[in-house]
């Protein structure tokens, strides 16, 4: 979005602020805003962190500065951000030519002109006025070349030890299926009367080439963080690119997330083979459920024990990949019983690493409501994809039993692997699994000595500049 709008304006000033990445916390972003008093400020969070996006919404608005909020998170929560009156103007799915027309019909300062952009809310008066929908980019390469330029580069992956030199980079948008829970195949999906359909775009081998020479030679970038939904939803693009990046000699780790059949498919087409050689070292399968009622009920597909099935190829014919599982519970129906049951499951796969990822009602999912927008986002904090063990909920209740098996359940398949992982001449995977393994005790003994001391600290760690 900021190549598109320099390209687009060139008497406009375009910055990126990665506080995070910059360490700059509470206070230095407020006198960063104040020095450069920015005429707009567009920001994008995901739900758990909205309250910090309107937090920094506020320090834009004592600047005077136009708030333009977008992503997956206030792109489906528009109404309601909006009453806040810190956002002025909310985007709607795909952010690179809506951001362009509106920057251009702000500078002419009338709501009719805000009208005709497609792919936004506003308030007009006390009213919301959502205009009609974007059409998607047909064409991803005619984006401009990201504006790596205006990124800390080299703080990416600064400390990481097994994701040193990291960028984030995507191969395509959207994805083919639409599992019920996801709100990704969404915010890229195609609009279609009042329906949005899966849809897929990617961008071509020589564009994706282009990226990653600039990425590789011009930042010094040794990992690639692919973001796509799914990496492997086209069935050619990933492979094609490997042989290029194979053929420039340019074997470089990567990580994705990739769905199991597609894993499958691509091992009988020989495209595995090949993204595996280029560098895919980390792949994150959504495997959701082991049982098939459960499956279908998420439209997930998978249903002939794909996932199981591309873990064991995997695992046999890939020792060098290492594998993630991601299970989702909190499921109407689910009990303590059901949920120790898919934890068993789980390791009967030989997978190196679980997320258990409770249902969450995210804004832009079926389940979410309007009802449920407390109007400061606090109670949004809870959609962080963690376990939480307060309170007697069904939620904390199955948090409850997954902890207590991550302790003591240790099917023959989880033993192996872990202590195999321990002692692997692959230096790569035992710091993975030693890391793991320390981060995730460190992260239940935190939350049992806060909830000792009877502290209710979020769930997630915020670091020690971050008020600074
Ligand atoms: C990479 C990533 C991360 C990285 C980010 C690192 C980095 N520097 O890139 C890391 C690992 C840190 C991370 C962490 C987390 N993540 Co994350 N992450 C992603 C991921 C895979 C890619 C994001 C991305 O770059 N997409 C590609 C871009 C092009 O698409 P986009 O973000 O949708 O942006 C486009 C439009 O949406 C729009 N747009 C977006 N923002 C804005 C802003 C403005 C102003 C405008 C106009 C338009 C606009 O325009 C863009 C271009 O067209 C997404 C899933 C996904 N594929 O999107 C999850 C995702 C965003 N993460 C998610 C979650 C839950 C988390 C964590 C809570 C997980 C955890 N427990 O740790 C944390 C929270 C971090 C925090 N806020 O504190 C969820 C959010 C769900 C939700 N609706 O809230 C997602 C959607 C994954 C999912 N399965 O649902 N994440
Ligand atoms: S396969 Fe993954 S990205 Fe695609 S719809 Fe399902 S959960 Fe979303």
């Amino acid at each position: 979005m900021a190549a598109a709008l320099r390209t687009a304006f060139a008497d406009l000033e375009v910055a990126i602020l990665d506080a995070p990445a910059l360490q700059m916390g509470w206070k230095s972003l407020g006198e960063e805003l104040r020095k450069r008093q920015p005429a707009y400020v567009g920001i994008g969070e995901e739900a758990v962190s909205c309250v910090e996006g309107l937090r920094a919404a506020r320090l834009a608005k004592q600047v005077g500065a136009t708030v333009i909020a977008g992503g997956c998170f206030f792109g489906n929560a528009a109404k309601v951000v909006l009453q806040s009156r810190l956002i002025d103007v909310v985007v709607h799915g795909e952010g690179e030519v809506t951001i362009v027309e509106l920057v251009g019909a702000i500078r002419e300062r009338s709501a009719s002109v805000l009208k005709r952009v497609n792919g936004i809310s506003f308030r007009d008066g006390e009213e919301v006025v959502r205009t009609g929908e974007r059409e998607l980019i047909p064409n991803l390469d005619a984006l401009p070349m990201p504006a790596y330029d205006l990124l800390p580069m080299e703080k990416y992956g600064e400390r990481s030890k097994n994701h040193a030199g990291l960028v984030a980079i995507e191969l395509g948008r959207g994805c083919t299926c639409r599992c019920e829970f996801c709100v990704l195949w969404r915010q890229m999906g195609k609009h279609q009367g009042n329906r949005v359909l899966p849809h897929l775009r990617v961008k071509s081998v020589e564009r994706l080439m282009e990226e990653i020479r600039v990425l590789m030679d011009r930042h010094g970038r040794r990992f690639l963080g692919w973001v796509d939904p799914c990496f492997n939803a086209h069935a050619e693009i990933p492979g094609q690119l490997a042989d290029s990046i194979l053929r420039e000699g340019r074997a470089i780790g990567q990580s994705a997330w990739v769905r199991a059949d597609f894993v499958l498919r691509d091992e009988a087409s020989g495209t595995l083979r090949q993204t595996v050689a280029a560098g895919l070292c980390e792949m994150y399968l959504g495997v959701e459920r082991t049982e098939e009622g459960n499956l279908r009920a998420l439209r997930k597909g998978n249903l002939r024990n794909e996932s199981e099935n591309a873990m064991w190829l995997l695992a046999r014919k890939y020792p060098q990949v290492f594998t993630v599982g991601s299970f989702i519970y909190n499921l109407p129906g689910d009990t303590p019983a059901a949920v120790r049951r898919l934890f068993r499951e789980a390791y009967r796969m030989p997978v190196d690493m679980t997320f258990f990822i409770p249902l969450t009602a995210l804004p832009g999912t079926p389940y979410w409501d309007e009802k449920q927008w407390d109007g400061s986002g606090e109670a949004l904090r809870e959609a962080d994809f963690l376990l939480h063990f307060r309170g007697e909920g069904l939620k904390a209740q199955l948090s409850r039993t997954l902890l207590f098996c991550y302790w003591f359940s240790w099917p023959s398949e989880r033993l192996k692997r872990f202590l195999g992982g321990f002692v692997t001449r692959d230096a790569r995977r035992r710091s993975i699994l030693r890391r793991n393994t320390a981060r995730f005790n460190w992260y239940i003994g935190r939350t049992i000595w806060t909830a000792v001391l009877g502290r209710n600290e979020m769930a997630m760690n915020l670091p020690s500049w971050y008020e600074s």
